[in-house]
């Protein structure tokens, strides 16, 4: 399997786990809304890029359900947690613990973390834990108000906080979840996985016995399958062509989106050599196929109707010009007609002899006219361009339907095989 960064985000449930989750992902992978009752109720996994890296986000499900009473949550958190481990037997890179500015760090706050301590082990905090305190947006309204830094809040906090802050090596991080600032965005994950990266660099990737044991185990389920051993690396690189061609719907720079379609043009004829090259014939690997290819067309009608659109804007905007030049003509005519003796003849002056006899009233009129014409078809224009996109939309969404459905057997199926066959995981 290539390199990618694992991360487990975890925290009391209502503190942003998924909306922290989505953040890192810069979309909206997972759903998070204010509820009573935890949203989040499977642990749910997604792949995602920064800066060329493949990302890892898997959202364990809010500590402590509100809905449920203490020993029924601990059982369904250490249930998630063997699934959490399942969706990434190579390990986690960093734990990603949330807390919330503006509320009290609790007493389930503290049993989130002890539990998550219970199952990744005593160093956890020490070595591979970031917070992500959740709120920036209401610390930086407080903020103004009192003129207090981040750190400088920090340094003043004391208690059960300052301890969990100390062991975890103060890194920690601000996040604003509800920004549309795409600065704020890109600065709070850049700084997040700057922390991240620390880590990786300064130690091995945790695992323990509970990892060892899932890797082997969906080593052999792979082999006694008979699929190819990397169904999953291929059904990750179609997730990730799939979430770049979504957000390059959204880019404004038609260049560069047209550029960045080249490249996962590219991308996906890479995946179909490899995907072919592993399938040899076999038909296992029939389901990524069919997704390539959906993701080649899709790519394909993608570009051409940016091409189209443009030539259609391009023959557009050459009507309007040519309207307003004509207007422009009619209006310097009546301007000269007026500075110069009616009489003269309309050709001496390179004008338009029946502009020059149409009366004011006329000649306003059909100023309106020319004025009512670009912008119908500006709006003609503004319509074939909704319509293009909308269709663009709807098949990109039909693309994503089709790998959440391969996504969704292929997780479940290998989750509960290596459930059913890992005798450490069952006896944590
Ligand atoms: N103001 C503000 N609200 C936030 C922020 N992050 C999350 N929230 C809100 O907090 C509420 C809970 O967020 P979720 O992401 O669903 O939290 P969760 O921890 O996943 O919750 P469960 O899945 O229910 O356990 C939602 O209403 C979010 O909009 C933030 O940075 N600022
Ligand atoms: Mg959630």
């Amino acid at each position: 399997m290539s390199r990618q960064i694992s991360l487990f985000v975890a925290g009391r449930t209502g503190n942003g786990n998924s909306a922290t989750c989505n953040s890192i992902l810069n979309r909206r992978a997972f759903r998070s809304a204010a509820s009573a009752t935890s949203m989040t109720r499977k642990i749910c996994h997604e792949y995602g890029q920064i800066n060329g890296e493949t990302i890892h986000v898997v959202n364990g499900p809010g500590i402590g359900y509100s809905s449920l009473d203490r020993t029924s949550a601990d059982a369904v958190f250490l249930t998630e947690i063997k699934i959490a481990v399942a969706l990434n037997p190579s390990g986690f890179d960093a734990v990603i613990i949330t807390v919330k500015f503006g509320e009290r760090f609790t007493q389930e706050d503290q049993d989130a973390i002890a539990m998550l301590k219970n199952v990744f082990g005593k160093e956890l905090l020490k070595k591979h834990c970031v917070i992500v305190m959740t709120g920036g947006d209401i610390f930086e309204r407080e903020s103004d108000e009192t003129g207090r830094t981040f750190r400088e809040w920090l340094d003043q906090q004391h208690g059960r906080f300052k301890e969990l802050l100390e062991e975890c090596g103060h890194r920690i991080v601000l996040f604003d979840n509800l920004t549309e600032d795409e600065e704020v965005k890109d600065r709070q994950v850049k700084e997040l996985m700057g922390l991240v990266q620390d880590m990786v660099d300064n130690g091995p990737v945790y695992t323990n016995e509970m990892f060892e044991a899932a890797i082997a185990s969906r080593d052999r389920i792979l082999e006694e399958s008979d699929l190819p051993l990397n169904f999953g690396d291929l059904l990750r690189e179609v997730g990730l062509i799939l979430h770049s061609l979504k957000l390059g719907g959204s880019n404004e720079d038609e260049d560069q989106h047209v550029a960045e379609l080249g490249a996962l043009s590219g991308r996906c004829q890479d995946l179909s050599v490899r995907t072919s090259s592993a399938d040899s014939g076999t038909g296992k690997l029939q389901t990524i196929t069919l997704l390539v290819d959906f993701c080649q067309r899709c790519i394909r009608n993608n570009a051409s109707r940016i091409s189209r659109l443009r030539r259609e804007r391009e023959a557009c905007d050459r009507t309007v010009e040519e309207s307003a030049r004509r207007h422009q003509h009619e209006v310097i005519n009546e301007d000269r007609a007026r500075e110069l003796d009616i009489d003269v003849h309309p050709e001496c002056m390179g004008g338009d002899e029946q502009m020059l006899a149409m009366t004011r009233d006329e000649r306003d009129a059909r100023s309106a006219e020319t004025f009512t014409r670009k912008e119908a078809i500006r709006e003609w224009f503004r319509q074939m361009e909704r319509r293009e996109r909308a269709e663009q939309s709807r098949e990109t969404a039909q693309l994503e339907k089709h790998y959440w459905e391969v996504k969704g057997q292929w997780d479940t199926w290998m989750v509960s095989e290596i459930l059913k066959r890992t005798s450490q995981m069952a006896s944590v």
